[in-house]
């Protein structure tokens, strides 16, 4: 009996043994596979910005036949939404942290701004869990002559608040940013130079008069945008769930900055009452288009969503490889997706999953993709395309889909349920993207 037991707990052991040999050595085969197309990926890489060598490719589907056929397409869509959802997180962005933390909004400072026009509010928005929490400080304007809570846009900004507005009342950030002479920043430090240096971006006056409020934050205080192993920003708050060898889903700063936009939601809602906070357009431009679109997807409360020029990882099909590339992302921004991210490097016809899907994710919601004539890096068709894809989800949940039949010429916006605009010019945000967001906007109103 003792032998038999012990010969069948070495047995057990030389499974396990072998098991574990062959895992690591699996792994190893993983890594060594990841880090060759990591290395191919960083080769003097040329992005394509060729139609006719867009290599040929087979989109996942939005939905199986059985779907398409049942008499319940509600009730399928929300399933299938779950699993598309998951195999985003799971595959690009990485999960969101499931452990506890409170969220606090207090008022700082308010006053007028805009000639008059707008009533400014700054908050202090802390995340906190635990003996650890995270300050973050939002920057709301509304219409001075609103009598009730208005329309807001939420969208977070690249070089701080005080860039956003030429008025002498906000507060500069104290928190990490990239150097950048030009709007004075130096040894990562935000100064009085950079006020008003992003009002191109946020036209504010134009916001308020068309009675709608804009709200905005920092990203960098949410996550600083820099590859630190994820020791800091909203990351720091849940060590347990951190990148690691075993943790390959696990979220990166596009979640990071997806996950702050929900809790500055969370603020809203409790105590900034100067907004609608059932009525939040979700903005984002570039990067933070891409986080746009993730927050979206993943907290339905955003009544409607935007995604200004967001290109790879955000509006246009990886599939395409046209401009900026999956391989190309994860070499020059390695904490923007999640470790299994970088599997698809040069092998954009693995993934599970394609950014037509992530735009009907926000099905029925009103959804806004943009993009720029000259930013080829972002892939303007592809970006049409997976919203004109995606709009086969708003038909079958009886809403209607993008009206613009091909991909059309630059100055047209197409503005409905799926709206879509080709701008004239360069990967930026300026008045003309905000006077057609507005026109969007309208449709949550009522
Ligand atoms: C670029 C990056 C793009 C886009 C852009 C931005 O360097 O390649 O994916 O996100 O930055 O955020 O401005």
């Amino acid at each position: 009996m003792f032998r038999k037991n012990n010969s069948a707990c070495l047995l057990l052991r030389f499974r396990i043994t072998t098991a574990t040999a062959a895992a690591s050595i699996l792994g190893m085969l993983v890594v060594c596979a990841i880090c060759t197309n990591h290395a191919q990926a960083q080769q003097s890489f040329v992005a394509n910005e060729d139609e006719s060598k867009v290599p040929k490719y087979e989109l996942p589907p939005l939905f199986d036949g059985q779907l398409a056929e049942s008499g319940d397409f509600a009730g399928g869509w929300s399933l299938r939404r779950k699993q598309l959802l998951e195999l985003f997180a799971e595959q690009m962005y990485g999960t969101q942290p499931t452990g506890e933390f409170k969220v606090t909004c207090k008022k700082f400072e308010e006053g007028p701004s805009v000639g008059g026009k707008a009533r400014r509010q700054q908050w202090r928005v802390t995340i906190s869990r635990g003996a650890n929490s995270l300050q973050v400080a939002l920057l709301v304007f509304t219409p001075a002559s609103a009598t009730e809570p208005v329309p807001t846009f939420l969208g977070l900004n690249f070089n701080g608040n005080h860039t956003v507005a030429a008025d002498p009342e906000i507060e500069i950030t104290s928190a990490w940013c990239r150097d950048n002479a030009s709007i004075g920043v130096v040894d990562h430090r935000a100064s009085e130079q950079g006020r008003g240096t992003s009002q191109g971006r946020w036209p504010v006056e134009l916001i308020v008069d068309a009675g709608f409020g804009v709200a905005t934050a920092y990203y960098g205080e949410l996550d600083p945008d820099f590859d630190d192993g994820f020791e800091n920003g909203v990351h720091a708050l849940f060590p347990e769930h951190r990148t690691s060898a075993e943790l390959q889903n696990s979220w990166g700063s596009i979640a990071g900055w997806a996950w702050g936009l929900s809790r500055l939601l969370d603020g809203m809602e409790q105590d900034v009452n100067v907004v609608d906070a059932h009525r939040v357009v979700v903005i984002g431009h570039s990067r933070l288009g891409k986080t746009s679109l993730w927050a979206g997807a993943t907290d339905t409360r955003f009544a409607a969503v935007i995604s200004n020029d967001s290109g790879c990882g955000g509006a246009a099909l990886s599939r395409r490889a046209f401009g900026e590339t999956v391989g190309r992302i994860n070499t020059s921004f390695p904490h923007w997706f999640c470790g299994n991210f970088k599997r698809y490097n040069l092998n954009e016809g693995e993934l599970p999953i394609d950014q037509h899907q992530l735009i009907s994710l926000m099905a029925p919601r009103p959804v806004y993709v943009a993009s720029a004539s000259e930013d080829l890096w972002a892939d303007p068709r592809g970006e049409f395309l997976s919203a004109k894809i995606a709009s086969t989800v708003y038909q079958r949940l009886g809403s209607s889909g993008l009206q613009l039949a091909e991909f059309p010429a630059p100055q047209t916006a197409s503005v409905g349920v799926v709206s879509y605009h080709l701008r004239e010019g360069k990967h930026d945000i300026n008045a003309w993207d905000w006077q057609n967001y507005l026109k969007f906007a309208h449709q949550i109103v009522n």
